[in-house]
């Protein structure tokens, strides 16, 4: 791990040091390439701003902004369907989970046999999937829910996270929004799967938290909270416990992070009242982005907190709970970023700069472009402000 968490001091390792400069030009990162260094993962991202004035002469996706109704008899996730497995979906009120039908995880399965050859591993992998519901309406999204209804949402996931937490070592809350995003279901849903191991994505954020936790002492997304909040320049949103940043290190065009404002382990360590404050930032941070390209804007989105299960009584002081959001659009709701070749055979690369990005989403309305009386007032947005 040091000699990961000493990336930034390395740089001779990674071809960078010492390039030949033009002196006569001052550096600009919204006119001048650069790659940027991302502390969770010890990754980088080529940032090529002036890329943006091309033409796009690549491929639109179809606009898929069509009107729902609120119910569809052929839908299971709707109150009173019939589900894949027969079971009928209950007619609920607020939010509904259960065992997704077709599971990628199951809890229990013939482990694997050890092999003795380092380039033959294979590992014991169990866990539960399961679907849950925000809403009983299929025309809802977060950017259109009330706060309490949102936070009936926020509850479940607690529920959910405390549930399975007891057994699981890693439970993963996503939501992919949108068919650009693979949704294979036009009803308000998250997917939560809790596995017996730390994906790759939680494995390597815990050695980079707790790789720069004993080396400064302090957690580092807190740390780098509280310079985003100095520097002002990557802030969406904020309100009394929670910021919306374009993180410096960002990699999808529009992709945010929700940060308290205090350090919190995990969703579960969060009060009623941070519970509440984070429907209020969830909720805002969605009508930005449907006003961003005025469409129901597609992500794919989840939470990230310190591991669980048998971890459960273990000190985390370097895990801080966040949100992750990574939506696929660049230029308008049928232009989509494609994480293609350079990015998958080298290393990740964006057109505008995090800041652009995240100057962009500020000066948006608060007020939802399609659906106005949905929308916070000024006066509900200054009420979580302090
Ligand atoms: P996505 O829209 O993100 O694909 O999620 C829908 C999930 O719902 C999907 O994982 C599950 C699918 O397996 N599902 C059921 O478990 N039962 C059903 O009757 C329909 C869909």
């Amino acid at each position: 791990m040091s000699d990961k968490g000493n990336v930034s001091q390395d740089k001779s390792k990674d071809g960078i040091e010492n390039q030949p400069e033009n002196l006569s030009l001052a550096f600009d990162p919204t006119e001048h390439q650069h790659i940027r260094y991302n502390p969770l993962k010890g990754e980088w991202v080529l940032v090529s701003p002036h890329r943006m004035k091309r033409p796009w002469g690549g491929q639109i996706e179809p606009s898929t902004d069509e009107e729902l109704s609120d119910y569809d008899p052929k839908n299971p996730l709707c109150p009173g369907n019939v589900r894949a497995n027969g079971e009928i979906t209950p007619m609920y009120q607020n939010t509904f989970s259960f065992v997704n039908d077709f599971p990628a995880l199951l809890e229990s399965v013939p482990n694997p046999p050890k092999l003795d050859d380092e380039l033959f591993q294979m590992a014991s992998a169990k866990g539960t999937c399961k679907v849950m519901c925000f809403h009983p309406k299929s025309n809802v999204t977060i950017a259109l829910m009330k706060i309490h209804e949102i936070k009936e949402v926020v509850k479940q996931w607690i529920f959910e996270m405390l549930e399975l937490g007891k057994k699981w070592t890693w439970v993963q809350i996503f939501e992919n929004r949108g068919a650009l995003m693979g949704c294979s279901n036009a009803h308000p849903h998250c997917q939560i799967w809790a596995s017996s191991f730390l994906p790759n994505e939680a494995r390597i954020k815990d050695e980079y938290l707790s790789d720069y936790y004993k080396r400064n002492k302090k957690p580092l997304l807190i740390d780098y909270m509280q310079k985003e909040v100095l520097k002002k320049e990557r802030i969406v949103i904020e309100n009394r416990d929670w910021i919306a940043i374009v993180p410096f290190w960002a990699v999808w065009p529009y992709e945010t992070m929700v940060l308290p404002k205090k350090q919190v382990t995990r969703m579960q360590d969060l009060s009623d009242s941070q519970q509440e404050s984070l429907s209020v930032i969830i909720k805002r941070l969605c009508t930005k982005y449907d006003n961003l390209f005025q469409c129901s804007f597609p992500y794919s989105m989840g939470w990230h907190g310190a591991p669980t299960g048998t971890h459960i009584n273990d000190d985390y002081p370097y895990w801080t709970f966040h949100g992750i959001y990574l939506p696929p659009l660049l230029r308008s709701a049928t232009i989509k970023k494609h994480m293609v070749g350079y990015e998958l055979l080298a290393q990740s690369q964006r057109d505008l700069t995090p800041e652009q990005a995240a100057e962009k989403l500020r000066s948006l309305p608060e007020f939802h472009y399609k659906y106005p009386e949905t929308s916070l007032t000024a006066e509900e947005i200054e009420k979580y402000s302090n």
